[in-house]
């Protein structure tokens, strides 16, 4: 029998501010060429909580610190070529403090929320960003092939998370 394979937690912070979206167009790594909500893979030796891990990347990878981050949703994802799914909280902020700046990891820029790069995005963007935008909680679950592609999904609206 397969032993369960506990979900890699990450976060992912995205701005909206007098309705524009921040985002980042990934320098590097896992989903280099795409634009996300900042964020990375919670460290249990010095972040003390998911929150404080999503305000963390944030400043290391665009230079601002959120004040008023709050948690709107989570996301599994399942890959095809991973044995372990990834565990993502989506957090929403709309006050911050500093100046938006480039890092090695991300290239930021600000998208009017009507006009955000859809086609540019991880595919499961476009499932979860209306729900968000809208100010909802959502939880969701996605299956990726090896091409990345969505093979199956669920995405409920949720009263708490
Ligand atoms: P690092 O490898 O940078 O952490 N991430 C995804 N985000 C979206 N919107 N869709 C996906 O669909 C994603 N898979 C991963 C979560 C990974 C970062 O990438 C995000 C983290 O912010 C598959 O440390």
């Amino acid at each position: 029998t397969a032993a369960l394979a506990a979900p890699k937690l990450t976060t992912l912070l995205v701005v909206v501010s007098d309705g524009n979206v921040l985002l980042g167009e990934k320098k590097r790594g896992f989903g280099a060429g795409l634009w996300n909500g900042f964020g990375g893979k919670v460290d249990l030796g010095i972040d003390a909580s998911v929150e404080h891990a999503a305000l963390r990347e944030l400043r290391e990878e665009c230079g601002i610190d959120a004040l008023d981050a709050t948690r709107r949703g989570v996301l599994t994802f399942h890959y095809a070529d991973a044995p372990n799914p990834m565990e993502t909280h989506v957090f929403h902020a709309s006050a911050f403090e500093g100046t938006v700046a480039e890092s090695d990891e991300m290239r930021p820029a600000w998208f009017p929320e009507d006009a955000i790069p859809l086609e540019k995005m991880w595919p499961d963007d476009e499932h979860w960003y209306p729900a968000f935008l809208r100010g909802e909680k959502f939880v969701g679950t996605f299956w990726f092939d090896r091409e990345k592609k969505i093979t199956r999904h669920e995405l409920e609206v949720v009263e708490t998370l």
